[in-house]
Order: structure tokens, then C-alpha cells, then sequence
């Protein structure tokens, strides 16, 4: 990809920048708060900005915690395949699932809430895990004229690889930019969502000065 920016058909999204996710939360990622000032200084280049928000009620069948005796980060068998089970996070309405103070990013145009359905899990800013249910996303960035997403936040093996991998698919070209990015990295998942990323033509960028 051509990695000059063009600020009427471009659009940065910032996947899930929550206080869950950062040190101290209820599913940290190692560092990442670390992203917060580098997103910050990335985000004015861009005219166009849409934040997702991981937005899960209680008891969400995506939490360890509604299925007894499953311990955190197991897997088990969903109706839509293999899901991970995670610790109770972004909980509607907490100060968990509050997007990290620090972020400056109030101009950003849309937030999309996502994991909302009690009974299936959502990754991808595009498509929940059953990669059929849409978030709207794909239409609200089509009628807008939005060409090429790139993506940063959390967690770069989870929900920015599956947002990043759905933006390719649905006929945009998307680009990850890692050094605004944290990893999850259980069990050789990064290693992984890179490959499947990279399969799948997403630019992986490993250097924000190549943005101009
Ligand atoms: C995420 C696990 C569960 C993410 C969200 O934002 O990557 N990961 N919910
Ligand atoms: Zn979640």
C-alpha cells in the first residue's frame, strides 16, 4: 500500500482503547496504555476517526464467569465455533468499558459498541464472531466514501487482526499500524493474526514515520 495519506477517503479506527485493557483492568494487555500518546499524535492527521467500544451487558457468554467450572482463557464450543473465554470486561456502562482517559480523540465521528448481544462475542468492528451478524460499520464507511481503514488499539491478536482481517474482505484496503498497537499474545496468537493478517493483503505498518 501506497502510505501517503489522503484525509477525504482515509479513515483511522481506534479499536477499543478502554480502561479494561489497560494496566489495572479486568482484561489488561501488556502496555497498553503505552498507546495512548502515540495515538494521540496520530489522530490529527486524519480527518476522519471512528472508535470502537467493546460493550458486553452481564453474564455475557463470552465471560469465563457464565459457564461454571471453565477456568479464564479456556476454550470452549459456541453455536458460531471456538470461543475464548475471558474475565468479566468492558461491562456497559462501567469505568472499565470507558475509553482511557488520557485519549484525545473527542473529534473521532462515530463510535461503534460491539459484544452487546449476550450470546455471541464480537471482535471485528465489522462482524460479530459468527462473522454473518454486521455491526453497520461496512455501510456507514461505504456511504461516506471511505476507502482505506487504518487500524490501532487493542488487542492487535484479537480485535484489530479480525477488524483488520473483515475491512479487507468487505473490499477495503486496511492497514494495521502495530506501534500504536498491543498484543494479547496467549499461546502463539500474535505470531498467528500477523500470518493470517498478511494472507489476507492487510499492510502491517512497522513504522509510523512511513505515514506522510
Ligand atoms: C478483546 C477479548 C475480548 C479485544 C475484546 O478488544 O481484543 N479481546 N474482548
Ligand atoms: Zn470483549
Amino acid at each position: 500500500m501506497n502510505l501517503s495519506l489522503n484525509p477525504s477517503t482515509d479513515v483511522l479506527v481506534v479499536i477499543d482503547v478502554q480502561n479494561d485493557f489497560c494496566p489495572q483492568g479486568a482484561l489488561a494487555v501488556a502496555d497498553g496504555d503505552a498507546i495512548v500518546p502515540i495515538i494521540n499524535t496520530l489522530a490529527p492527521r486524519f480527518a476522519n476517526k471512528v472508535l470502537t467500544q467493546d460493550w458486553h451487558p452481564p453474564g455475557h457468554r463470552s465471560f469465563a464467569s457464565s459457564h461454571p467450572g471453565q477456568p479464564v482463557f479456556s476454550q470452549v464450543h459456541m453455536p458460531y465455533g471456538q470461543q475464548t473465554l475471558w474475565p468479566d470486561h468492558c461491562l456497559q456502562g462501567s469505568a472499565g468499558a470507558q475509553f482511557h482517559p488520557g485519549l484525545r480523540l473527542d473529534d473521532a465521528q462515530l463510535v461503534i459498541r460491539k459484544g452487546f448481544r449476550p450470546h455471541i462475542d464480537s471482535y471485528s468492528a465489522f462482524f460479530e464472531n459468527d462473522r454473518q451478524t454486521s455491526t453497520g460499520l461496512t455501510g456507514y464507511l461505504r456511504e461516506r466514501g471511505l476507502k482505506r481503514v487504518f487500524l490501532c488499539g487493542l488487542a492487535t491478536d484479537f480485535c484489530v487482526a479480525y477488524s483488520a482481517i473483515d475491512a479487507q474482505r468487505q473490499g477495503f484496503e486496511a492497514a494495521v499500524l502495530l506501534p500504536a498497537s498491543r498484543a494479547i499474545d496467549m499461546q502463539g496468537s500474535l505470531a498467528l493474526a500477523l500470518a493470517q493478517m498478511r494472507d489476507q493483503g492487510v499492510t502491517l505498518v512497522g513504522d509510523l514515520a512511513l505515514l506522510h
